[in-house]
């Protein structure tokens, strides 16, 4: 069976186990990225993304290609991106379509009923997929198999969640030749993944979901033998390597695991990384085997120094020493931090944003990345959103769309609105500034409140892509050669067409 896999992000670990299963169950795989030039997480130009939209290039593979199925991955965000294609597609060619990834797991019984999907895939996709093509392989489809929702002569099938890989050793290596066929422009950066799920279960994240619907038995780890086998096959393959990103929602969160880790990684591997943890997994005996590993950057989130915002709404039990303590550590032993935040909490104003300034002002971090609050499908704070009129109804429901990505208002009235985002805005923008200024002038900026005078017209996004040129750190050199290359490679193509890059 020939399956064409489409995802708008390139290097998606969770299709490259998908096209291991089904390659080793003999079918044929294709992945078509989207690269959504110009309508991404940081740049957004609906002119130039319609010129450089690649939608109509993958229809018209998917026609040369002639499927049995077509699988799309997608995120709440991404959804919406999701059904647009798959309409095309439908209207175009005559061929299945299933949906899998995060929001289908989250709100099947919406995915469902969007007329250009077929069927939809709960929760772990390897062996419901492989058991579904097996079944078209044999010219019937098996409408009972566990994880998979059908649409059959106008019903709807809704089969029943299977158990968990509990051995996640037992997978097949995530299949990378696919990618690499697809962009190879991509090489010198390589994402693995050393477990599934989270230990945690913060308010506002779709993980937390899963733990729940999974008793708690979503979070599992791979060996360290498999996973240095898996860098091991990379290093040998792909000579243009130069960093891996470890993709984990809380890496090394398992200290006797990183121990061992760090061990094999330093003898056999030693390619610089990059990887995301939890502030309470950041102390002296972790750093100390992270650092001797070869981990040049760490991400993670403290969302909010507000003890109270981040305990009872956020639900992150971690206290403001052990964060700085996390910030502090990586500093000593060099290791850059890049930090999340989150703010637009209710209740909250500018002053508490202020106040986090202020902090990062004694405890600076490498970088700060801050995003809006946003509500995910059946989050508890989403729930806690609709309770406490935070989001409206409707609101809500453009959300289980994928339609909006609602973030909370500042204020009803929109001329308040307005002026409090573009102070909001003037204060982002000395966020996304101030680790490269003097400790002093941050300080002396904030306390005379200088960022008043700050141009509200810039654009964050902009501004962020300035400031990864001029910081040459491991995290910047990560975020440039991803994008910047998606960029190039592309650009490339639609103004000299495919032959150009075969090459790269
Ligand atoms: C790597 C990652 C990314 C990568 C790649 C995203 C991707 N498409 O893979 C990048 C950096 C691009 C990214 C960006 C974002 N991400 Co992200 N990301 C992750 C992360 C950490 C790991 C995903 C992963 O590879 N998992 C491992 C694989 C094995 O699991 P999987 O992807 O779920 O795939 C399995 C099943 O879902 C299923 N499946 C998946 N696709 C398909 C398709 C078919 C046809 C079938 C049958 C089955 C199937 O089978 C797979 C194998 O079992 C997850 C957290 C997590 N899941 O642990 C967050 C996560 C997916 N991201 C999230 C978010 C919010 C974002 C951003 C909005 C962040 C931001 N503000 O910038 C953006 C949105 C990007 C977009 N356009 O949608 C949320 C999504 C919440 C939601 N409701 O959708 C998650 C769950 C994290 C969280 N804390 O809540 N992310
Ligand atoms: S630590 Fe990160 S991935 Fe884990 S539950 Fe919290 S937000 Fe989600």
């Amino acid at each position: 069976m020939k399956i064409a896999f489409i995802s708008d992000w390139d290097q998606d670990i969770g299709l490259q186990y998908l096209t291991a299963v089904l390659k080793q169950g003999g079918h044929e795989v294709k992945i078509l990225a989207d690269p959504r030039l110009f309508d991404d997480l940081y740049i957004s130009i609906r002119t130039l993304h319609k010129y450089f939209d690649f939608k109509n290039e993958i229809i018209n593979e998917i026609k040369s290609y002639k499927p049995d199925l077509v699988g799309f991955s997608a995120t709440t965000n991404s959804y919406h991106w999701a059904c647009e294609l798959a309409e095309s597609i439908k209207k175009n060619i005559n061929v299945p379509i299933i949906i899998g990834g995060t929001h289908s797991t989250l709100v099947p019984e919406r995915v469902i009923k969007n007329a250009c999907f077929d069927m939809v895939c709960i929760g772990e996709g390897e062996y419901p997929l492989l058991e579904l093509v097996n079944s078209m392989a044999e010219g019937r489809i098996d409408f009972s198999i566990k994880n998979i929702w059908f649409k059959n002569d106008g019903q709807i099938i809704k089969n029943d969640l299977r158990q968990l890989i509990e051995n996640l050793d037992s997978l097949p290596l995530p299949d990378k030749d696919v990618f690499y066929q697809s962009c190879a422009y991509y090489s010198g950066s390589y994402y693995a993944m050393t477990t599934r799920g989270c230990p945690n279960s913060c308010s506002y994240c779709g993980i937390s979901y899963l733990n729940k619907i999974y008793e708690n038995k979503y979070f599992r780890q791979r060996s360290v033998d498999t996973v240095i086998h898996e860098l091991e096959e990379i290093k040998k393959d792909n000579k243009k390597l130069k960093r891996i990103i470890f993709m984990d929602n809380c890496f090394g969160s398992n200290i006797n695991w990183l121990k061992e880790f760090s061990k094999e990684y330093s003898r056999k591997i030693g390619i610089n990384f990059i990887c995301m943890m939890y502030p309470s997994h950041i102390t002296p005996d972790s750093v100390k085997h992270l650092k001797l590993a070869g981990c040049k950057s760490i991400s993670f989130g403290i969302q909010t120094w507000d003890t109270t915002i981040r305990e009872n709404l956020l639900n992150r039990k971690v206290s403001n020493e052990t964060m700085i303590d996390a910030i502090e550590l990586c500093k000593k032993i060099k290791i850059e931090t890049v930090i999340d935040n989150i703010f637009a909490y209710p209740g909250y104003d500018d002053e508490d944003l202020i106040e986090s300034l202020l902090t990062y002002t004694r405890h600076k971090p490498t970088r700060n990345n801050f995003h809006r609050l946003q509500f995910y499908p059946k989050t508890v704070i989403s729930q806690k959103a609709l309770a406490n009129n935070w989001i409206t109804p409707e609101e809500y429901e453009n959300i289980l769309e994928g339609k909006e990505i609602g973030a909370l208002r500042y204020e009803h009235n929109a001329t308040t609105k307005q002026k409090n985002d573009r102070k909001s805005k003037k204060i982002q923008i000395l966020f996304i500034f101030m680790d490269l200024l003097p400790r002093k002038l941050t300080y002396y900026i904030i306390k005379n409140k200088l960022y008043r005078y700050f141009p509200s017209f810039l654009n964050l996004s902009v501004l962020s892509i300035f400031r990864a040129f001029v910081t040459f750190n491991q995290e910047s050199l990560w975020f440039l050669s991803i994008n910047l290359m998606r960029y190039f490679h592309f650009m490339k193509i639609r103004l000299m067409g495919r032959k150009a890059n075969t090459e790269i």
